[in-house]
């Protein structure tokens, strides 16, 4: 029987089995099973190269978006009057083949935008090119999923079955969930709230068909099957994500309004470059991006090139390390002027954490 057979049979299982305490068990051995035999699609027993080989276009700039969505929904449009790249545009399906790379410059920022081929319902299971676009988003700082806004909002939830599929959880911080293989001991499972779904054995069911007997694990909030898994599984990754609903100027204001209150989306015209500054913003908003100015000793700020970093690994430490890899070997301290300190300016050591718009001075050890 082939992996996508299997598959189906135990998401088939699933759809049949009733939800309630009596068989959440066996649904969260089923869940575990299907995890286990999506990563074999990811990952091919038997090494080999990645599944985006020969698709992936080279990292440039400070940060990558991804546009993914059904065919004709105008992501090469976007493409072509964002970035002023030219990529092929037809009113007929799938008429990007390959990765179409363009960038901007936003803030100060160097952003990279990839316009990826249409994908369809059964992408992740190796339906069409689906398997490699979805690899490429799994590289990407931010995805823009893209849609018509004449199809139903159903296509929206395909697209994210499909990225969920493999591995790439969207608008979603990563399980608080603490979990620690060991040699012996058996399994310590500690909930710090009140679970509703997990418990021992359903833990113990789910670890089993991991073969995994040893462990230590600690909930810190109420948890899902699926969290726990993602972190056994531990091969996920977090993008935030903008719906693009496009093709705005075939519908009323009033459909207008309701679409607005959809959370994560920016309506636009891709062809008539409407709602570009709020997609620009919001995308700012979503990359997390911190910019940082650096000040030569004696002289202004170069407030033209930020160095850029991502919140959460915006040290001064990591500032160096953007700059040069040989600038923290010589660095004593900084000097700096801005949100993060209390006084201007302020000396930091390399732990210190850096807000966006920060001036940095380095001083070297003499
Ligand atoms: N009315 C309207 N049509 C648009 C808009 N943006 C794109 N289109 C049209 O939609 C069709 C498909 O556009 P593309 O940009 O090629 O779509 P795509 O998503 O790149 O399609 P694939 O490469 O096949 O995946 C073209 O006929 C575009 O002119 C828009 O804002 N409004
Ligand atoms: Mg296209």
């Amino acid at each position: 029987m082939s992996i996508l057979q299997k598959i189906a049979d135990i998401e088939a299982e699933m759809a049949r089995t009733q939800k309630n305490k009596a068989t959440s068990g066996h649904l969260g051995l089923l869940k575990a099973k299907l995890a286990k035999l999506r990563r074999e699609l990811i990952e091919p027993k038997g090494g080999g190269g990645g599944a985006g080989e020969g698709f992936d276009v080279a990292k440039t700039g400070d940060a990558r978006i991804g546009f993914v969505g059904f065919p004709s929904v105008g992501k090469s449009t976007l493409l072509s009057n964002l970035a002023g790249v030219y990529s092929e545009v037809a009113a007929y399906e799938f008429t990007t083949l390959t990765t179409v790379p363009g960038v901007i410059r936003y803030k100060g920022a160097k952003i990279q935008l990839l316009d990826l081929p249409g994908i369809i319902e059964g992408a992740k299971d190796g339906k069409g090119r689906g398997k490699q676009v979805i690899a490429v988003a799994r590289t990407c700082s931010l995805i823009f999923i893209v849609l018509d806004v004449l199809k139903p909002l159903q296509h929206k939830r395909i697209i994210e079955r499909e990225l969920e599929g493999f591995g790439i959880r969207l608008n979603k911080e990563p399980p608080n969930i603490q979990f620690k293989k060991k040699d012996k001991g058996g399994l310590n499972l500690t909930s710090l709230v009140q679970q509703s779904e997990l418990d021992t054995d359903l833990v113990k069911t789910i670890l089993n068909e991991y073969k995994i007997h040893n462990a230590d694990i600690t909930l810190r909030y109420d948890a899902t099957t699926e969290d726990l898994i993602d972190v056994i599984e531990g091969n996920r990754v977090y993008i935030p994500c903008i719906y693009l609903l496009n093709k705005i100027d075939q519908i009323s204001i009033e459909e207008l309004d309701i679409i607005y209150k959809i959370p994560h989306t920016v309506p636009i015209s891709a062809h008539h470059k409407w709602n570009f500054d709020d997609l620009l913003e919001k995308m700012w908003d979503y990359l997390k991006l911190v910019r940082i100015y650096t000040k030569p000793k004696g002289q202004l700020p170069d407030y033209t090139s930020p160095v850029v970093l991502k919140e959460g690994k915006s040290s001064v430490e990591d500032f160096c390390n953007k700059l040069h890899r040989s600038i923290i070997r010589e660095f004593k301290i900084a000097l700096v002027w801005g949100s993060s300190v209390k006084h201007c300016p302020q000396r930091v050591g390399k732990e210190h954490i850096l807000n966006d718009e920060d001036v940095v001075q380095i001083i070297k050890k003499v």
